[in-house]
């Protein structure tokens, strides 16, 4: 990226918001006013301040922080802060209503594209704001992520509309891999993009392990839930069995058992649950559940990322399972390109140099790993984006899922959430320790 010249990088750039707007546009388009304003579910807020949010964003840090402009809104600052505001307490702040919010981000994108045409893109001051630039096309495509799945809370007829993924190629495959132990570089240093919790690349030695080639799949999971996976303690953790119990928790978030066996609602779609497609929407302890009742468990994080980085032919860290070139169809389902996961083992293209599947892509993958700085981490451009996070109350996800905007996902994000969480788009895969004998 900072090899392009500073004309091309600027077009980059305005093609990454381009297409982060488009899809604000879609999400907030397809319903009416009134489901706009809505507050669908007491964990998200209503769409209309995620959209009014972008700009906000957008404003303080295209417009005033890099093109020292006047501000537009300053009125709007604290209305559109997350952290003033939980929630489930937006709906009641005075917000600008849709058309208002429509005209609001519109205004913010000319003169932020107007800033790209005048932002010095060269010398020391391109890496900062090539970052910030890039730092706000990723936040838009996260709220993108996050509006998907206020959709995929809110009732009614079904308003969203894709082609259905890709089949996964026939033939035998491999269920799981060995990933040998040793070093790897994890993190990144030199991904412009990356944001501060990537930072700093560093070697860290991770045993042998083996992982699956695919994440869980429905089918798979309701195996456990015919072997009374809900119904026995034992193969939950303390938290977890507590969680289960207080909202008697049974099933997936969106799946309906009924006398002919389990369907699922989808965007507004009833379907019985497709038993090839990786499961969605559970919660990391379902996730940890499931991986007890299985004899596995869930791979830390890093080994998730070695498994998607880590080269054994070169010893290098990649960008990417497939290697260092962007994401492309063939390789991930990302983007909201479909409305649902693909079959596990689709995307033979996007495999690792070890031939595991889906890691990019789909659902993003519960890790066992609580979030934290790795050594040497410094907190850019404002402690509120991750730092705040940090601690034993959250759970590192890595991969992104089929809702997640390419440029808003690589072999090193980080993702978090608290372990209780089931509205995102949060799968999982299994890993276990090699049998004796099975390391070479
Ligand atoms: C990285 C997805 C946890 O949505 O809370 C959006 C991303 N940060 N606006 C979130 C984010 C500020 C963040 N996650
Ligand atoms: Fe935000």
């Amino acid at each position: 990226l900072l090899e392009l010249s500073s004309q091309d990088l600027r077009a980059h750039v305005a093609g990454a918001l381009t297409r982060a707007r488009a899809r604000s546009v879609a999400l907030t388009d397809a319903v009416d006013d009134e489901d706009l304003i809505r507050q669908h579910s007491k964990l998200m807020s209503p769409l209309v301040w995620d959209l009014a949010h972008i700009g906000s964003q957008e404003e303080l840090w295209l417009v005033r922080d890099v093109g020292g402009r006047e501000p537009l809104r300053p009125d709007l600052d604290d209305l559109y802060d997350a952290f003033q505001h939980s929630r489930a307490d937006r709906r009641a702040l005075p917000l600008l209503g849709p058309a208002e919010a429509r005209a609001y981000v519109r205004e913010v994108r000319e003169k932020a594209l107007d800033v790209l045409e005048k932002a010095p893109m060269s010398g020391r001051r391109l890496t900062e704001s090539a970052f910030a630039f890039g730092m706000i096309t990723q936040h838009e495509q996260q709220h993108d992520e996050t509006m998907l799945a206020t959709h995929q809370l809110r009732r009614g007829e079904p308003v969203l509309h894709a082609p259905e993924p890709p089949h996964a190629p026939s033939g035998r495959r491999l269920a799981e891999v060995l990933v040998p132990g040793g070093r790897f570089t994890m993190g990144t240093s030199a991904e412009p993009w990356a944001l501060d919790n990537e930072r700093p690349a560093h070697e860290v030695d991770v045993p042998a392990f083996v992982l699956d080639t695919t994440p869980v799949t429905c089918g798979e999971y309701l195996e456990f839930l015919a072997g009374g996976g809900y119904a026995e303690q034992r193969f939950w953790s303390a938290a977890g069995w507590a969680y289960r119990q207080e909202h008697d928790i049974t099933a997936p978030r969106f799946w309906h058992r009924e006398p002919d066996g389990w369907w699922r609602t989808r965007f507004g779609v009833r379907e019985p649950v497709p038993l090839r497609e990786p499961v969605v929407h559970v919660s990391y302890y379902e996730a940890e559940a499931y991986a007890n009742w299985a004899g596995k468990r869930l791979p830390t994080e890093a080994e998730w990322e070695k498994a998607a980085r880590f080269d054994p032919v070169s010893g290098r860290s990649r960008r990417f399972p497939w290697g260092d070139e962007e994401p492309t169809e063939a390789h991930a389902n990302l983007g909201q390109r479909h409305l649902r996961p693909a079959e596990a083992g689709a995307y033979p293209a996007g495999q690792s140099p070890l031939g595991v599947r889906q890691l990019i892509g789909d659902v993003w993958e519960w890790t066992s790993t609580d979030f934290h700085g790795y050594p040497g981490f410094g907190a850019f451009p404002y402690r509120e984006y991750s730092e705040v996070f940090f601690g034993p109350e959250y759970k590192v996800l890595r991969g992104g899922s089929f809702g997640t905007g390419a440029v808003a996902v690589r072999g090193t994000f980080r993702n978090w959430d608290y372990p209780i969480r089931r509205q995102i788009f949060a799968g999982f895969r299994c890993a276990r320790d090699p049998r004796p004998g099975e390391v070479a």
